[in-house]
Parts: C-alpha cells; sequence; structure tokens
C-alpha cells in the first residue's frame, strides 16, 4: 500500500545520518522505517515487522559501504574493464526512455516502460551484502522490489523452468561493445526458483537515490547469495525458457564460471582463493560465508546437489 520507501521522501542528509544510526545501534529497524521497507541490518528483513530481530551481533560490525565507494568502484564492462574508470565512463548515459520486455514462456507477456515498472510494483528497501567473485564485497542498502512480483503478473507457462536476463546492446553507448573478444550483449540466468525466492531483487536505486548508470541504472538484477556477475545490468530483456541459459561468463570461460555461481568459500576459482574476502573500507580480511551469509534463507534450494559440481 505504500509504494514510496521512507528513504525516498526523506532528505538525503537525514537519510544518510538516520541509516548509519540503525547499523551503528545493530539493528532496531521494521518500525522506524514505513511499512513494508525490508530495510533492516546488513541481513535482510523480512517484510513482516512481527518478524523476530535478528541477533544484531552478527551485524552491528558490518558497516554500510560508503556511496562514494558503492558508486565509485564498479565492474561494468560495456563501459570499461577498469573498476575506477567506469564512472566517468558511464556518466550521461541515457535511461529514459528504457522498456523492459518480459516475454518467452509466459501467458501474459508485457513490455513495461521504466515509469510502469516504478508505478507498478511497490519499492522497498533491501539492505544486502555484496560479494564479486574478485574476492571484494561491500554492504549496499538497494531499493527495489521482488523479482517474483513482476514474473507473477507474467504468470510463467508449464514448462518454464529458467529465467534468461539480457542487457541492452547499444554499441555507440556503451562503447566497449564494439570491442568483439567478448560475446555482447551481457546474459544472465537464474532457475525459476531461484528467480521467485524473496531475497531476489530487481533494484532501481540505492541509497534511497535512483540508480546511477554505472550501478546498472535503471534497473538491475541483484543476487544477493551469488557472485556479483549474476547480478545483471541495465535490463532491457527478461524471457522464461525451458534450458539453462548460457550467461555471458559461463560463454567466455567455461571452466572458469558455472551457472549456479553461488557464494562458496569451499569452492576456489581458479584465480581467486574464495575463502576470504576484502571488506571495502575495511582494513584486513573477513571470512566468506557459504552463500554470502544467506544460507538458513536459500541452502534448501540445493538440497541433493553437489556444489562443487555445480559451482
Ligand atoms: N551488464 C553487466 N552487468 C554486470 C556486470 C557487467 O560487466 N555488465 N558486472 C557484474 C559484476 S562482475 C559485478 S561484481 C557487479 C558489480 O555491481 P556494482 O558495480 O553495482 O557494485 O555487476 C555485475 N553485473
Ligand atoms: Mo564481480
Amino acid at each position: 500500500m505504500d509504494k514510496i520507501s521512507s528513504s525516498e521522501i526523506t532528505p538525503e542528509h537525514l537519510f544518510f545520518s538516520r541509516r548509519q544510526l540503525l547499523v551503528g545501534a545493530g539493528l532496531l529497524v521494521a518500525g522506524a522505517l514505513a511499512g513494508g521497507c525490508g530495510a533492516g541490518g546488513p541481513s535482510p528483513r523480512a517484510a513482516s515487522s512481527s518478524a523476530p530481530p535478528s541477533s544484531g551481533s552478527n551485524q552491528s560490525s558490518e558497516s554500510l559501504t560508503s556511496y562514494e565507494a558503492v558508486t565509485g568502484y564498479n565492474n561494468f564492462y560495456e563501459f570499461s574493464l577498469e573498476k575506477e574508470d567506469v564512472a566517468a565512463l558511464a556518466k550521461g548515459f541515457k535511461t529514459t526512455p528504457w522498456t523492459i520486455e518480459v516475454g518467452g514462456m509466459v501467458n501474459r507477456p508485457r513490455t513495461y516502460g521504466i515509469e510502469d515498472i516504478l508505478k507498478t510494483f511497490a519499492q522497498e528497501e533491501r539492505i544486502y551484502r555484496f560479494r564479486c567473485v574478485e574476492a571484494w564485497s561491500m554492504v549496499i542498502p538497494w531499493t527495489g522490489f521482488p523479482l517474483a512480483k513482476l514474473l507473477e503478473e507474467a504468470e510463467p507457462a508449464p514448462g518454464a523452468k529458467y529465467v534468461r536476463f539480457q542487457t541492452l546492446f547499444d554499441p555507440q553507448r556503451m562503447a566497449m561493445q564494439q570491442d568483439n573478444s567478448f560475446d555482447w550483449p551481457y546474459i544472465e540466468g537464474l532457475r525459476l526458483d531461484e528467480a521467485m525466492h524473496d531475497l531476489t531483487l530487481l533494484a532501481t536505486g540505492l541509497y534511497g537515490k535512483p540508480a546511477l548508470p554505472q550501478n546498472g541504472a535503471p534497473i538491475r538484477l541483484v543476487v544477493p547469495w551469488k557472485y556479483g556477475f549474476k547480478s545483471i545490468k541495465s535490463i532491457v530483456k527478461i524471457d522464461l525458457v525451458a534450458d539453462m541459459p548460457v550467461s555471458f561468463w559461463m560463454a567466455a570461460s567455461p571452466d572458469e564460471y558455472g551457472f549456479y555461481s553461488n557464494v562458496n568459500p569451499d569452492v576456489p576459482h581458479p584465480r581467486w582463493p574464495q575463502s576470504t574476502e576484502r571488506r571495502i573500507g575495511e582494513l584486513g580480511r573477513r571470512r566468506t560465508m557459504p552463500f554470502n551469509g544467506y544460507a538458513e534463507q536459500v541452502a534448501s534450494l540445493y538440497a541433493g546437489m553437489d556444489l562443487r559440481k555445480n559451482f
């Protein structure tokens, strides 16, 4: 019912200081924010305000990563392979008008304008850990809505087993797409049950503001228990499909990148051991948690699977 997250109607300086206060306090949350807001500690909060508060102990030390780092240290190969250069090169990238085509094996295909998306789906705030396969991590307050809501509107047809996502292909505006050593456009995929999981977000903003181009504006995926590359940016197409999609990184380097890409400290990547990570803004390293700390919510999705084979 409340379509505007409280952060959107709070002047920026108040938003920033209130966030720091909440995180510093270990987490108070739900009641302090507008109804339905998912904000809390770095762990996701149940939407219901009657959910028991998580113990503050594993969260009090996890501060939000600074806005400067979240918007200044980016992987977005369409613009640059250098994380520090992406923001400048993406500056001025136009994200309106923008359409997102939802189709494939659905009963109700639909093309949304980004403004329809913002009107149709109540935006909420979710604070998630974000873990790149390069073994660095952040804590980011996203604004967005569960992908499940959009998929429910589309009504997956029988036989649809996966969701395939596609980034804009426009080499004039995304200069690296002129480089043929990659197989553009960027593609990602999820199994349908992963896509329907409540943690899986379509994000339109962060820190209570519309997302900037470097973070995948106007709409990008966020799957907090998987390596960051699954969280595809600047999406124009979402298709329900029968077969497992081949992602951009699977196509580029199949030995290094599997379909699942769940954060897993026990399965090293050939170039980056995964047992620890560097939290941006912190000294020293943290131990990497299975499923990036979301095992309680998502491990059951992989019951009976060999996670070394299905990496
Ligand atoms: N289209 C597209 N999406 C992408 C990428 C990319 O290069 N192109 N990089 C991925 C990687 S490797 C990471 S770690 C995250 C980075 O998101 P951030 O810059 O918002 O932190 O975006 C992911 N989504
Ligand atoms: Mo990444």
